[in-house]
Formats: structure tokens, sequence, C-alpha cells
């Protein structure tokens, strides 16, 4: 299923003309039926100097992009409007790091389930495009995709 959404998002992103944005390994972290706010998380690349400026979800009221900054031994999020894409680097939203925040859920995350959601990406010129992604829901206790340089 995973390469099913791969390929859809590759094939979705070549029918662009603009800077070439590809993201890999997105993914949502499923929440309890009462949880309100859960994390979205992807790596995402620019072969251009670009922007993220926007990201959206059809399941959730409000969408932020968070910043997690350690302060006084304690995780802290930040929200902020705009977060660089270097060209070339890979730019890692996982646990612990900068991520999705999607708030005022609309219905519960259940593992296995697929949430579109739309990024909009700036590039050098201030032309905007948007990048439609699937991310699948993964369960709650999902360990962060293969990295562990920020854990404490
Ligand atoms: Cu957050």
């Amino acid at each position: 299923m995973k390469k099913t959404l791969l390929a859809a998002a590759v094939a979705a992103l070549s029918l662009n003309a603009w800077a070439d944005v590809a993201v890999r390994e997105s993914w949502v972290r499923g929440t309890t039926p009462a949880q309100k706010a859960t994390g979205a998380f992807m790596e995402l690349s620019s072969s251009d100097e670009a922007v993220l400026v926007s990201v959206s979800s059809p399941l959730a009221g409000v969408v932020e992009i968070h910043t997690t900054k350690m302060e006084n031994g304690v995780m802290k999020m930040r929200s902020v409007h705009r977060l660089d894409l270097p060209a070339g680097q890979v730019v890692k939203l996982q646990p612990g790091g900068n991520h999705v925040m999607l708030m005022d859920l609309r219905q519960q995350m259940k593992k296995g389930d697929v949430v579109p959601i739309t990024l909009k990406v700036e590039g050098k010129d201030k032309k905007v495009q948007t990048i439609e992604i699937r991310a699948e829901v993964r369960d709650l206790a999902a360990p962060a995709t293969m990295d562990h340089g920020h854990k404490h």
C-alpha cells in the first residue's frame, strides 16, 4: 500500500513544471478517540531553494508547522509560518523535531487510514506550487523513522 501511495505522489509531482519537490516517508501518528491533535511527519527535498509556506488537510480544522526546542529540559513546540527547504537537502519532519501539527481533528486517526495533506511550496521566484500527498496513519507507538539523532 505504501508503495502505491508513493507512486501516486511521484506521478502527481511529475506533472508539475515547477522546482522538483519530493515528499517521502509521510505518515501521521495515530490518535485515541478523545485526542484532538497529532503530528504529521515526512521527508521533503527540493531541487531548488524553496520554502514550505502552508500545510492543510480536510481532516483537521487547523494545521500548523511546528518547530521543537528543548527549554529547561522541557520540549516546547512553536508555530512557524515558513520552513526553509535548502536546495538539494533532505528536510526531515520527525517526532522531536520540526513537524506538521494537525489540530481540531475531525475524526480519529486509525492505523492504516490515509490522510490527505496539501503542501504549498514557494519557489525563489515567489511562485507557489501545491503538492498533494496522502500520509498513512501509523499506530501510536510508531518509532521515528530510522533516525535517532534527536534522542536525549
Ligand atoms: Cu506540534
